[in-house]
């Protein structure tokens, strides 16, 4: 079987423009070569170059992972991104990738392009828990092992804050203008938080580059949405099939897109609304929307599935009971959001319920239960804060974090960068008279507004009878 390359003949009902042309210049640098970046910001850039040019080819750089490196070099950059729907398949060969870099090995490629005035963006998908945010400052987490190492070695950089100043610091020395940092990961205000943590290492070598940055620099926020399950053998068998080639980076996605940024770069950037991208002055509505409505309600279904021994969201979804239940979830997460410019929440409510639900898609509940730690703050802990704040309802708030603690209770191993603390207080939650404190107890697990508060408490005790009755049944 061929693998797939710029020399293979695809099947005539393959899209391929990608493969007709050559390969962009450089004029981004990703972090993240995960499947959500492939599957999301590298075909709306491939699509507005083709619709309105520019040279905005993407040099993707991944800081942990050698093999998807790799696997881009043998296949000329190339990969298959097939969006599925209940009625059929779109293939189509995504070329806008033209460089991949391993940061463990090419570190210093890495700072040779970040130091280059070509590179005009430099945008990340690193997930949560690599920015080594301090969730209760704001500010850098200090014992998180990438910002300790790159705060006492700047130069020679491991985590992604750390390539970003040193990035711009060798910008600043040249005399450039610097890189926009376009953060497309799924945190509140990203742009502002990746300005805050880049700033804070900066002043640390030297006040001026801090200066500099702030007066100079570009951090747009961005909210970011398409379900992109973690590939599986299934996913490449289907892709062998359709494009008559072995493509060992092969993706499978919903069809639906979104991507809403506002509109503040340096130096340019790609014609991304001509591929659908909304530019908006304020995208604090949008993320809090999607983080709340679609990551919130994500987050139920995972920990309903984890418990309940449902692989898949759509089998969660095939419950009419868990259904209500998400969508009454989505209803308390709403009455917490702004209005949000051209979208009418009922209708993206239900819209949702149909995307989780989509039997095209096999995205697994365990994908998303990871990380809880990283990703409870924003979607289920400040909605929750702020429903408190109105005397509305938090019950449902409270059902979320205690299926993620009943959770956490019944393994052995998790995945989180918190894990050995959070199981330390599952085992201690075994042999106490009240188990709830042994988690409220942990330092910064939640907000101390939270941590703090009887009414969460009392809805966390009552939310953690109610699961373990159903678990019961
Ligand atoms: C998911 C997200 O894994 C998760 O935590 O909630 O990756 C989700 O699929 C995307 O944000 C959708 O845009």
């Amino acid at each position: 079987m061929p693998l797939l390359s710029r020399q293979y003949q695809l099947p005539a009902d393959v899209a391929r423009s990608a493969m007709d042309k050559a390969p962009a210049t450089p004029g981004i640098l990703h972090i993240g070569l995960g499947a959500f970046h492939r599957a999301h910001q590298a075909i709306y850039t491939e699509d507005a170059m083709t619709h309105s040019g520019g040279a905005w080819g993407i040099v993707g750089v991944s800081l942990r992972s050698r093999e998807i490196v790799d696997d881009l070099k043998a296949q000329d950059f190339l990969y298959s991104v097939t969006a599925r729907r209940a009625e059929g398949e779109d293939i189509r060969v995504v070329g806008s990738i033209v460089d991949a870099l391993a940061a463990s090995v090419d570190a210093d490629d890495v700072l040779k392009y970040l130091a280059d005035p070509t590179i005009r963006i430099v945008s990340l998908t690193v997930t949560e828990k690599a920015y080594g945010l301090d969730a209760a400052s704001g500010g850098l987490d200090h014992d998180h092992a990438a910002v300790s190492h790159d705060l006492r070695s700047p130069g020679n950089p491991v985590g992604v804050i750390g390539y970003i100043v040193e990035g711009l610091a060798r910008r600043h020395a040249a005399g450039e203008a610097p890189f926009t940092v376009l953060c497309c990961d799924n945190l509140p205000s990203n742009g502002d938080v990746v300005k805050r943590l880049v700033l804070e290492m900066a002043r640390h070598r030297n006040e001026q580059l801090a200066a500099w940055i702030e007066r100079e620099g570009a951090f747009p926020n961005t909210m970011v949405d398409r379900i992109v399950p973690a590939p599986t053998q299934d996913t490449l068998d289907r892709a062998r099939a359709l494009l008559g080639a072995e493509d060992h980076l092969a993706l499978e996605t919903e069809s639906f897109r979104q991507w809403v940024i506002e509109d503040h770069f340096i130096s340019g950037r790609p014609a991304w609304e001509v591929a659908g991208a909304l530019f908006v002055k304020d995208v604090a509505p949008y993320e809090k929307m999607k983080l709340r409505l679609l990551n919130g309600a994500h987050s139920l279904i995972a920990y309903l599935g984890q418990l309940h021994g449902l692989e898949y969201v759509r089998d969660v979804m095939a419950v009419p009971q868990y259904v209500a239940r998400i969508r009454s979830h989505m209803q308390a997460a709403a009455k917490t959001l702004d209005p949000v410019p051209g979208i009418d929440i009922d209708g993206y409510i239900d819209e949702l319920l149909a995307r989780f639900s989509s039997p095209a898609i096999a995205h697994r509940t365990a994908q998303i239960a990871m990380d809880g730690t990283q990703k409870l703050p924003q979607r289920i802990f400040s909605p929750a804060l702020d429903t408190l704040a109105a005397d509305g309802e938090i019950g449902s708030f409270a059902y979320v974090t205690a299926l993620w603690l009943s959770f956490v209770s019944r393994q052995d191993s998790l995945n989180d960068p918190r894990a050995p603390e959070l199981l330390e207080a599952a085992l201690k939650a075994r042999t106490v008279s009240d188990p709830l404190q042994s988690f409220l107890d942990v330092p910064g697990l939640f907000p101390d507004a939270l941590a703090n508060n009887p009414f969460w408490k009392k809805a966390l005790c009552e939310q953690m009878a109610t699961i373990d009755g159903e678990l019961s049944r």
